[in-house]
């Protein structure tokens, strides 16, 4: 067989960059950056460029095991689908639909296919407990969403490319590429914003990789965001800076948001953000002045005590000021798939009644869920394509609570970690091996400041028994005795669609995942798979555009922009006693995240090239005055606890983290792990063993897990 080389796009991160492969035998020879292809032009990054490693990897799952007197054992898909099927028939029946969970990893998050038929799985046992890392990174954006704009899926992101003054929030581009927003090459985009006379701002407790290249570092207190944006909305009002009239006719609720921000002063929020009154009022200075400004947060702040709040606050700012759907200012996606507004159904939690947002529950839960007696008790979970156990707080909780399990499923590429507590792994597919189209943030929500659209086909085969995971999930349901999605017209049409897809030729037409991204296409008037081939390099739309999204397209039943909506305002009452905390708590260490260039959440140690020299663990970064003072120095080793939990990990002094915060990288901790001979062999801890899980720890509204500026004990060991 010839070398062949195929256009794809990178699934891994939200960039979603434009790649060239190149392949022979259906194995991948290399990997280079698509400088054709229309949004990326030309950018990737190392982890993109060595997937290769990932789908290649001697670690790589290639057939059905279960767990036999401990040990995984290899076994047919015959065998796996019936025993299945069979256990979760009786589980059912006994137990009913809430007894069965599923949690969906961050990955296949980004695979159109296989994360829609994970939700039909769901509904075929009327089981609507779907953990996914939403409620680790993102969920505040949406349950904001829902509350300011209609629906979790309306969305805005900064207009960049045109933008005088830019605040941004606990996010590190250089280092992960920004989240709710597809922009490759972001750092040359942002960059531009100061070469053409604007200002970025960096509000952040750590001098990071991105704000050491430009604009201007504002080192925050960790977890004291709502305070600051309290104290800028407080200062923009006092300034007589409200667009008035744009307010009146496009807005609900400004004089209730005005009594909210009226006791923040800049003075008294200056006590527990520690940014000085002086800087807070330059940048406002900044903000104001700038024709198009736009204040944008991301994960440093989601992850605080009060992501949602920030997010509301934030964007209220921004419609405020009039900088909402205006040039430079943030401008509301338009999706590349038509808008569907689903009914919203107001689930709540068995465990403390909490919000499911945009039809999720929170992952912060997932172990009180398992493990607490009663009616709906999760008993059946089926994990694809997650880490749960390195990724979510609580994780000792979380193994007792998989152990409980009576039946656990992992479908993964690789035996990871989480997958050691299962009864079955199933091995599924790397994104090279499916057709497919962008993430929905792009196809449903718009989040990109140049529209485009991509459609790739699978770029190699599969090894001989990995298995499509929509195609799992289809069979499942066959062998448990319960249509997908509850249709048995669904399931008719899929039974019919797995025999034809064996008849040589037709096969290849009748692919169901084929059928139904072809549908998608069709939806989106891009006409077929077979138009979009011919757009190898991505397909240019009709780009976002200011002054199209006020009184034309806001979701609310008004029609207008809430700026108070009365859940948040209840809830930002409550942040009288969190100040006089954060006083009480002002010298008390906190703890934040940090993402590093070379991992990729959990699953980048397992390639060598990722964990190569000093990069074989993960460190305790410390301030070197918060370090000497607890007797510790680099290279040392650090304890550090919160509650009754513990880690010790090495000490690197590093001044560009503010004193009184400290930062442990995830994702690690993976000596355990059988199933992946290279990150076995990595040092590094879990950090998410001492992040607290449970109903107390999340936030309420939004169901979002409380990762950053949690108060840790550092001391020496
Ligand atoms: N290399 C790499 N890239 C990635 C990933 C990865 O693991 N590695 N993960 C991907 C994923 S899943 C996501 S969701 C995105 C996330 O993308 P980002 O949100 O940009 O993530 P981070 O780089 O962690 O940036 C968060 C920043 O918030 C700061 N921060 C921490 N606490 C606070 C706080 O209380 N207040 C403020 N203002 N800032 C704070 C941290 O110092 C950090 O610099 O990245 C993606 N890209
Ligand atoms: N303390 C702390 N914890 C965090 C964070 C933090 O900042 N601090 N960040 C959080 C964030 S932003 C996120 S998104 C989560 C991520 O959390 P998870 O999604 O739970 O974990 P990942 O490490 O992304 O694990 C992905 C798994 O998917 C598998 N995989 C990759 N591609 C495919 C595929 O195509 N098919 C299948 N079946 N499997 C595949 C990989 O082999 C790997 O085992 O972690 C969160 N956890
Ligand atoms: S930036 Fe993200 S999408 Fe682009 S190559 Fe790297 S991991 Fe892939
Ligand atoms: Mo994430």
């Amino acid at each position: 067989m010839a070398i062949k080389q195929q256009k794809t796009f990178c699934r891994i991160c939200e960039a979603q960059c434009g790649l060239v492969v190149q392949t022979e035998h259906d194995r991948v020879l290399d990997i280079q950056p698509n400088i054709e292809h229309i949004s990326s032009e030309g950018y990737a990054c190392i982890k993109g460029l060595k997937m290769g490693d990932f789908v290649h990897s001697p670690d790589r799952l290639t057939q059905p095991l279960k767990k036999v007197d401990g040990k995984f054992e290899p076994i047919t898909w015959s065998q796996a689908l019936a025993e299945i099927g069979h256990r979760l028939k009786l589980i059912h029946a006994e137990h009913g639909g809430q007894s069965i969970a599923a949690y969906m990893g961050n990955p296949i998050g980004f695979n159109l296919w296989p994360s829609t038929v994970m939700t039909f799985f769901l509904k075929a046992f009327d089981a609507d407990k779907l953990f996914t890392p939403g409620t680790q990174d993102c969920a505040n954006k949406f349950a904001g969403g829902e509350r300011l704009f209609g629906s979790a899926n309306d969305q805005v992101f900064p207009d960049i490319e045109h933008t005088q003054c830019l605040i941004a929030v606990g996010s590190n581009p250089l280092i992960s590429k920004m989240s709710f927003i597809s922009l490759p090459k972001p750092m040359e985009k942002l960059a531009a914003i100061e070469q053409r006379g604007g200002k970025v701002y960096w509000l952040n407790p750590r001098f990071t990789e991105s704000a050491k290249r430009f604009g201007e570092h504002v080192a925050i207190r960790p977890d004291t965001d709502v305070f600051f944006m309290l104290g800028f909305l407080h200062e923009v009002i006092v300034r007589g800076a409200v667009k008035q009239q744009q307010v009146g006719d496009f807005m609900e609720g400004y004089a209730t948001l005005k009594e909210v921000s009226k006791p923040w002063t800049p003075e008294r929020v200056a006590e527990v953000t520690q940014v000085s009154v002086d800087q807070l009022r330059a940048i406002v200075d900044c903000y104001l002045a700038a024709d198009g400004a736009a204040i944008y947060s991301s994960t440093g702040v989601n992850q605080s005590r009060h992501g949602l709040l920030v997010y509301w606050l934030q964007e209220a700012i921004n419609a405020i000021t009039g900088n909402l759907d205006k040039r430079g200012g943030v401008l509301a996606g338009r999706g590349v798939f038509p808008k569907f507004n689903s009914p919203s159904v107001l689930r709540r939690s068995r465990i403390d009644n909490i919000p499911y947002v945009n039809s999720t529950i929170p992952a912060g839960i997932m172990a009180d869920e398992i493990l607490t007696p009663g009616k709906g008790k999760v008993r059946a979970m089926f994990n694809m394509s997650g880490n749960p156990l390195l990724s979510c707080g609580g994780s000792e909780r979380l193994a007792e609570a998989f152990s409980a399990l009576d039946l656990f499923v992992c479908i993964d590429i690789v035996r990871n970690e989480t997958a050691e507590y299962a009864d079955y792994i199933l091995p599924g597919l790397h994104s090279l091996e499916r057709a497919d189209v962008p993430f929905y943030f792009f196809t449903m929500m718009g989040l990109m400041p140049n529209r485009s659209f991509d459609y790739t086909d699978q770029v190699i085969l599969p090894p001989a028994q990995a298995r499509d995971e929509g195609l799992i999930f289809r069979q499942l349901c066959r062998s448990a005795g319960r249509p997908l999605s509850g249709s048995k017209t669904f399931q008719w049409l899929s039974n019919a669609a797995e025999l034809l897809a064996k008849i040589p030729v037709i096969g290849k037409l009748t692919g169901l995942d084929k059928i139904f991204l072809g549908g998608m296409i069709r939806s989106a008037n891009l006409g077929s798979i077979q138009a979009m081939r011919k757009f190898p390099n991505g397909r240019k739309l009709s780009p976002n555009k200011p002054g199209d999204y006020l009184g034309q397209r806001v979701n609310t039943p008004s029609g207008k922009v809430e700026l108070a909506p009365a859940d948040l305002v209840a809830r930002a009452k409550s942040l009288e006693q969190v100040y006089a905390q954060e006083i009480k708590h002002k010298s008390a260490l906190k703890l934040i995240q940090k993402r590093e260039r070379f991992t990729h959440n959990s699953w980048a140690h397992n390639v060598k090239a990722f964990i190569a020299g000093d990069r074989h663990t993960n460190y305790l970064y410390i301030h070197s005055d918060d370090a000497i003072s607890r007797g510790l120095a680099d290279g040392k080793i650090a304890k550090v606890s919160r509650a009754e939990k513990s880690i010790m990990l090495p000490v690197k002094i590093d001044d560009d983290m503010k004193l009184g915060s400290v930062a442990v990288p995830h994702g690690w901790g993976h000596q355990d792990a059988a199933g992946l001979t290279v990150a076995q062999q990595t040092q590094g801890v879990n950090v998410n063993i001492i992040i607290p899980d449970g109903p107390e720890s999340i936030e309420p509204l939004s169901g979002m897990s409380h990762m950053n500026g949690v108060i840790v004990d550092v001391s020496a060991v």
